[in-house]
């Protein structure tokens, strides 16, 4: 995870930025010598690179459009935003339509339904624009190269390892997902349930009451979360893998009075409060900004024909470092990012202000 926007580091930080700039523009496309001094040169054409997101009011989709946008400007290239307001593929569809019309360079996407989208993908690559997929990947056909911010393995298994931790390994549990059509989501949750079947001896005092599906949206995930402890009080954790979801849970138990605990995948900066106050011990997340800054990479390098997002390839992003691009589970390629890390009352306070 990347530690250079540390706010007591500041004055560094700002070197280091500096001096990050100067390491990516090491990577931007070379431009072609010219032939001969003009005295009214063609203005060079400017690159411009689309995060499409899964929902533009999703604040950690927002952190990875800052940190997709802080190397687009590194690399001089132009950084657009686009997603629906909504988990919808529909919406995202609509998105990419436009942005191939409009002759987009490349498109990063977190797809929220891989099969939905994989049409409109096809024609992405067909007029020549550099797909790569982030945070929740789209079929191997349909893209280059998949950022992945970590391990789906690790993810879940930590996850669920965590509520057992948390509860004694011990009684009733939820998990509040999203919806199952969106692939990180459904990997996370698959790999929780590996972990229980796999070490069956470890989990055999808990029990799984539901499986909530909250659409990546506050209200829904809140009501579920309510209804679920009015109806089951016994509950003792809910494990949310998604930063909405986790927040509306805290939010949910907190109102209910309800003595549930809470873990999953979480903003420091929504989750601050709950993680002092005892309700979430601990929750995990990486860096979306650093998914997103190694995103543009990509896509810069695919444009500039740097790489190609075949397994073997390195990417250079920058001050995150050199990635080697890696076989992926479903049978494409991908860079992994770095690994999940744990918010407890020990750190929290100084990544609140960051993400
Ligand atoms: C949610 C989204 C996203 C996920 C994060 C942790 O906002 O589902 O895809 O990576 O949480």
């Amino acid at each position: 995870m990347s530690r250079h926007a540390r706010p007591f580091r500041r004055a560094w930080a700002a070197l280091l930025a500096c001096l990050a700039s100067l390491a990516v523009c090491l990577c931007a496309c070379a431009p072609a010598a010219p032939e001969e001094a003009s005295p009214s040169p063609t203005p060079a054409v400017e690159r411009r690179y689309a995060l499409v997101v899964k929902d533009v009011t999703n604040p950690y989709m927002q952190r990875m459009f800052s940190g997709f946008e802080e190397a687009c400007v590194s690399l001089g290239a132009q950084a657009l935003l686009a997603g629906p307001e909504d988990i919808s593929a529909e919406g995202q569809i609509a998105c990419i339509e436009e942005l191939i019309a409009n002759g987009i360079d490349a498109i990063a996407i977190a797809a929220n339904d891989r099969d939905a989208l994989s049409p409109v993908l096809q024609s992405a690559l067909a007029a020549g624009v550099k797909v790569v997929s982030l945070d929740s990947d789209v079929n191997p056909q349909d893209r280059l190269v998949h950022i992945q911010q970590a391990s789906p393995e690790v993810i879940g298994r930590v996850l669920m390892q965590a509520a057992r931790e948390m509860t004694g390994a011990e009684g009733a549990f939820a998990i509040l997902t999203t919806t199952d059509s969106a692939s990180n989501q459904a990997l996370w949750v698959e790999w929780m349930l590996r972990e229980i079947e796999e070490n069956p001896d470890q989990y055999e005092k808990m029990t799984l009451v539901d499986t909530l599906y909250g659409l990546d949206l506050y209200e829904p995930s809140y009501e579920l979360v309510s209804a679920l402890v009015e109806e089951h009080p016994e509950t003792a954790i809910v494990i949310a893998p998604t930063s909405v979801g986790i927040l509306a849970a805290a939010d949910a138990i907190r109102d209910a009075g309800a003595s549930t605990l809470v873990t999953g995948l979480g903003l420091p900066s929504t989750m601050g409060d709950y993680i002092r106050d005892g309700l979430c011990p601990w929750m995990y997340l990486w860096n979306p900004i650093d998914v997103g800054y190694v995103a543009a990479c990509a896509a810069n390098a695919l444009v500039c024909g740097e790489i190609s997002g075949t397994v073997g390839e390195v990417l250079s992003a920058g001050d995150r470092g050199i990635l080697k691009v890696t076989p992926s589970a479903d049978g494409g390629s991908e860079i992994v990012v770095g690994n999940p890390y744990m918010f407890d009352s020990s750190n929290v306070a100084v990544w609140e202000e960051i993400f």
